[in-house]
């Protein structure tokens, strides 16, 4: 008899609306606020990991290539979480392979974590709810707790371990008619990652008491225009929330940007295509590239409107998908 464990699952990245920016507890990920994410069809990854009391340690293979940087420690050490849950000191495989479409550097922490829990959930036979399996993913990457769930999903912030974790928001069918359309801006400047970015404007930013007070609001106002379908305050109060948060980032001591000059030409098209009847709100994360939400009848037109700048393998649009976290037989 094998004493082998093993489970595999999918999970799709999701791009923050609201934005998580800064922690309350940095050891625990309990963010300093709510946030608002949407679930993408296009991009997800698909994690199998096995557990065998023979391995001598943990082994993360990526996209078929061994991984043995910062990312794979910090992997091994959400492992020793996972078997604290699952009572057991079996080491694990895990083979994760990434679906992006054709350009680089949209692979994301979100459906890593995601992926990876619900995969540790099947093998150790943890029997976590989507609540529970929530929090695991949040403990590996903030932003995964939200990958849980499809189409609408909030990360309550809540206080502790127990009470910080994401739920989806009932949109009634109103994904359907939404994309995301992503402008890829190759940026050779050092990277700042999420992690130490919020971390140092959360300890240092001139703006960030003016984050806080502002996004309880911006979490309200998001929510009635979803229940209304009212896309143009959805968008709205998104750009300002996300221009908020790189905001906060300009009022840090020293300050940072993610920004380059190619994300605000994006910018500035999707205020043009707004101008000719064509609405669509961008948001931007720890790096240059510009996400616009837009609703799927108007995607054609600000895609062409971009295409004047930006070359066709810059641009990649994808749906908002409702299928949650999903176990692969
Ligand atoms: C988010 N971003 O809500 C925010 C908004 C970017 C801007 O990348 O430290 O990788 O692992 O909890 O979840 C969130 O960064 O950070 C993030 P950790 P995470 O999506």
């Amino acid at each position: 008899m094998s004493l082998k464990q093993h489970g595999k699952a999918r999970a799709h990245t999701n791009i923050a609306l609201i934005k998580y920016w800064g922690k309350a507890d940095e050891s625990l990920i309990i963010p300093m606020n709510n946030s608002i994410s949407v679930t993408l069809d296009k991009f997800y990854t698909e994690t199998e990991v096995t557990f065998n009391p023979e391995y001598k340690q943990d082994r993360l293979v990526l996209n078929g290539q061994e991984v043995t940087d910062d990312e794979a420690t910090k992997i091994y050490r959400f492992m020793d979480l996972v078997r604290e849950r699952g009572n057991t000191s079996m080491y694990a495989h895990i083979e994760s392979v990434n679906f992006v479409p054709t350009a680089a550097g949209l692979a994301s922490s979100a459906s890593a974590y995601a992926a990876l829990s619900a995969a540790c959930n099947v093998a150790l036979n943890l029997n976590l709810s989507d609540t529970a399996l929530s929090r695991l993913a949040r403990r590996g990457s903030g932003s995964a707790c939200r990958s849980i769930f499809g189409g609408f999903s909030e990360w309550n912030k809540g206080y502790d371990d127990e009470t910080s974790y994401a739920h989806s928001i009932d949109a009634n069918g109103w994904e359907n008619d939404l994309s995301m359309i992503f402008v890829v801006i190759n940026n050779k400047s050092k990277k700042i990652s999420s992690r130490s970015g919020m971390s140092h404007t959360r300890q240092t930013s001139r703006f960030y008491q003016y984050w806080l007070d502002h996004v309880d609001d911006d979490i309200s106002d998001v929510k009635d225009a979803i229940h209304n379908k009212n896309f143009n305050k959805l968008g709205e109060v998104i750009e300002e929330n996300g221009l908020r948060m790189h905001a906060t980032n300009l009022g840090s001591q020293p300050p940072f940007t993610y920004l380059v000059p190619e994300s605000y030409q994006a910018m500035e098209i999707v205020h043009q295509c707004r101008e000719a009847g064509f609405p669509g709100y961008f948001t931007m994360d720890a790096g240059p590239n510009v996400k616009i939400l837009t609703e799927k009848k108007n995607q054609d037109y600000i895609i062409n409107a971009l295409l004047k700048t930006f070359r066709e393998d810059q641009i990649i649009a994808s749906d908002i998908t409702q299928t949650s976290i999903e176990i692969i037989k």
